[in-house]
């Protein structure tokens, strides 16, 4: 038996283009997750891909419709094949049940998968494409897809409004907020780890602005801020600048003793603030040696992890699971103006079942950083009518907010 592979956005996608390439007879064999497209590795997408095969009646117009066997691009000789079968199964009488019955179980196979198809609803249809078109992952759409099978009635189905609203509202569900620390412990230690280039300077220079500069009022917290990554040139000039012109003290270290004694140094501090050297997370014996050097801020400090929200889906999962030594209580999520799909990050974040502290979303220090909000999230997401009034309520604690504290 000769399969097919077929590629799409989504398992719809691709057996609609198998329908239309090869007609209704085929029978689709088994559907797998691929990566396509992009240049040297980057920029791929995810795709999913059919496997089917043609039952070998009326060959002759499959292959007169340019058929492509999955070992090569030669057109199949489907009467050769066939002739071959016939005669082999002629001698045995044995066979010849055989392959009798693997007919009759290829037409149940065929016609209950027709079926299933035809009962797809179309609302579940245009749900699966607007998901894949906000980049979430396929095990996520199709998560979200069994739940709408298995929990709406067709009523609901049948109303797209109230679908995309569960849509949303389960969409929602699946992203973890961070609860912000309420200073409640003194001095609180905030630890920023990740890749290379993702913003976390920028990011603790933020924090540090929020906290410490003057803001409408608010009591200000006293900010420490403690760099390792002082001998990278310009590195260093970076964190100094911004603890220049805010005013707080910036300290390097390089080794766990030191960090450990700047730590105890500014046990008075409300906040301090630690930069670390952005590290590949294939890098595991560099990452082995800043976990250790990084032990020096005890047990009780927070450790963030920044990413950038413009990572590809399969990078995402590898930093998360790469930086997972180093016990990171939530994600920053950096860059978040630089790209306009965020379905990507949600699925990886989820499946991970990570939670975001913060979002940044600009250069601009401090004014573009805010708590992550699941609201912020939903408001993002292309093609679906969001109904913010009823977001808001299903999502009450969470809606766009200011970093503060009280
Ligand atoms: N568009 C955008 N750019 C950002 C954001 N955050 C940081 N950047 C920029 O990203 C670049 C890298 O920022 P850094 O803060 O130096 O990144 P880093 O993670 O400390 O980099 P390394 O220390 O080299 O690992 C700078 O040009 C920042 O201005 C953001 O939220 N959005
Ligand atoms: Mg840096």
């Amino acid at each position: 038996m000769e399969c097919f592979v077929e590629q799409g956005v989504s398992y719809n996608d691709c057996m609609s283009r198998i329908y239309a390439k090869y007609g209704e007879r085929i029978v689709p064999v088994s559907q797998r997750a691929v990566r396509t497209g992009g240049f040297l590795g980057l920029f791929a997408r995810e795709a999913v891909e059919v496997t089917f095969y043609i039952p070998p009646i009326n060959s002759r117009s499959f292959a007169s419709q340019g058929g492509r066997a999955s070992g090569g691009n030669a057109p199949l000789d489907f009467e050769k094949e066939k002739e071959k079968v016939i005669a082999a199964a002629g001698k045995d009488p044995t066979q010849q049940t055989i392959l009798k019955e693997l007919r009759d179980l290829k037409e149940e196979i065929s016609s209950a998968n027709t079926a299933a198809r035809r009962e797809e609803h179309a609302n579940l249809v245009k749900i699966e494409e607007m998901l894949a078109r906000n980049d979430f992952s396929p095990a996520y759409i199709q998560g979200i897809l069994d739940r709408a099978r298995r929990e709406l009635t067709l009523e609901t189905l049948d109303n797209f409004d109230e679908l995309q609203d569960k849509a949303l509202e389960w969409i929602g569900e699946s992203i973890l907020i961070h609860e912000e620390d309420q200073f409640q412990r003194r001095p609180r230690i905030l630890v920023l780890v990740g890749p290379t280039g993702v913003g976390k300077t920028t990011t603790i220079a933020k924090l540090a602005a929020i906290f410490g500069l003057a803001n409408s009022g608010k009591p200000l917290k006293s900010v420490r801020l403690i760099t390792i990554d002082a001998f990278r040139i310009g590195a260093k000039a970076q964190i100094e600048a911004y603890g220049n012109i805010m005013g707080f003290p910036v300290a390097y270290v390089d080794n766990y003793r030191d960090l450990k004694k700047e730590i105890a140094l500014s046990s008075e501090a409300d906040l301090i603030l630690v930069d670390t050297i952005g590290k590949s997370p294939r890098d595991s014996g560099k990452l082995g040696e800043m976990k250790e050097l990084l032990d020096a801020c005890g047990t009780r400090a927070e450790v963030h992890l920044a990413v950038s929200a413009t990572t590809k889906s399969s990078d995402l999962r590898e930093i998360l699971m790469q930086f997972e030594p180093f016990d990171y209580q939530s994600v920053v999520l950096t860059k978040l103006d630089e790209t306009i799909r965020v379905g990507n990050v949600i699925s990886a974040l989820s499946e991970k079942g990570k939670k975001i502290s913060y979002i940044t979303d600009g250069q601009k220090v401090p004014n573009d950083i805010q708590q992550a909000s699941v609201v912020r999230f939903l408001v993002n997401l292309e093609d679906f009518r969001v109904d913010r009034e009823k977001i808001e309520k299903r999502f009450p604690v969470d809606t766009l907010r200011q970093i503060q504290w009280s």
